[in-house]
């Protein structure tokens, strides 16, 4: 068994020098009810190839990663209950020949292995709430310390403690670029009052970025922040007052560590009417397409 597996269609654009941008399963898997994720999987592959670029879905099906899927594996990644795997998890699926939807960390190191230099999520994993007692920090930190891979997202989710989630990553020596602005996203919404050192104007200039700090050999990831446009956020007090209130359904409820955040998403899901998930989808179709810009620019400045 191979440690890992590139689709013909990836491995044929990396060698021809054309644009591949990663996608992650865990946002597919996890992170969207169905069958919208299924929709949302195809839309994303196909933002990409409409842009000219070629899209690397990422995914462990029976113990092989998978850099690419074909329709059956994306039809897998949406309708079957696949473990969450984050980097760490990676060799324990493959010595069982298990399947798992790859978390922004796992979905990182595997592009990275392949040599997929873009990659397109939603929102970042980060520091929990009240990480100052359980610890809780998401693997996507630290594997983006380690990891030569540029993450488009719109920040993390204001369920999650932004401004630690901030300091970790200028710990971590992980450059964060405000795309076109210097106002850090809080996800569904376009700022999240956090604001940034720096900001990039084009795909060229973060294609530039990538490029020094490849010749300085740094070797971390760059995450590049891209607030959704106003007009499709959130509704900023509405988006206030549905997350004071899932916070305390998840108090009332007893729900504790790892159950939290699953709760809260669910909970906000139902609270919003389906506003949040229609905000999620914007949001993600957007970086997607900023990251097929990125992945564009990048393979012109290697041509
Ligand atoms: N944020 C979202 N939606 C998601 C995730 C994060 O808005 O689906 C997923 C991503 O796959 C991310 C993971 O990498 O959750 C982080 O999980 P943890 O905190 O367990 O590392
Ligand atoms: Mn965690």
């Amino acid at each position: 068994m191979t440690a890992f597996n590139v689709s013909d269609e990836v491995a044929t654009a990396l060698a021809e020098g054309r644009p591949v941008v990663a996608l992650e399963s865990t946002i597919i898997s996890h992170g969207l009810p169905r069958p919208r994720n299924h929709e949302a999987a195809i839309e994303f592959e196909q933002i990409l190839r409409d842009q000219g670029v070629t899209p690397a879905t990422i995914a462990i099906l029976d113990g092989v990663p998978q850099i690419g899927l074909d329709a059956k594996g994306v039809d897998r990644i949406a309708n079957e209950d696949l473990a969450k795997a984050s980097v760490r998890d990676i060799p324990i699926l493959s010595a069982k020949r298990a399947s798992g939807a790859t978390t922004v960390a796992a979905t990182a190191h595997l592009a990275s292995l392949a040599g997929v230099r873009v990659f397109a999520t939603g929102g970042l994993g980060g520091v929990h709430r009240g990480a100052i007692d359980t610890f809780d920090e998401s693997a996507d930190l630290s594997t983006l310390a380690v990891t030569p891979i540029t993450v488009v997202s719109a920040g993390v989710k204001s369920v999650l403690d932004i401004p630690a989630t901030l300091e970790r990553l200028e710990t971590l020596s992980v450059p964060v670029i405000g795309y076109k602005t210097r106002e850090f996203p809080a996800f569904w919404l376009t700022k999240s009052g956090y604001t940034l050192d720096w900001s990039l104007d084009s795909a060229h200039e973060i294609a530039l970025a990538m490029q020094a700090q490849d010749e300085l050999g740094h070797g971390q990831g760059i995450v590049v922040a891209n607030p959704i446009p106003e007009q499709l956020q959130w509704d900023p007090a509405e988006h206030d007052r549905v997350i004071k209130i899932a916070f305390k359904a998840a108090d009332a409820a007893g729900v504790t560590g790892k159950a939290v955040t699953p709760f809260l998403l669910g909970f906000i899901v139902g609270e919003s009417g389906g506003r949040s998930l229609e905000v999620n989808l914007d949001l993600a179709r957007n970086n997607v397409g900023v990251a097929g810009e990125i992945a564009t620019a990048w393979s012109a400045l290697k041509a």
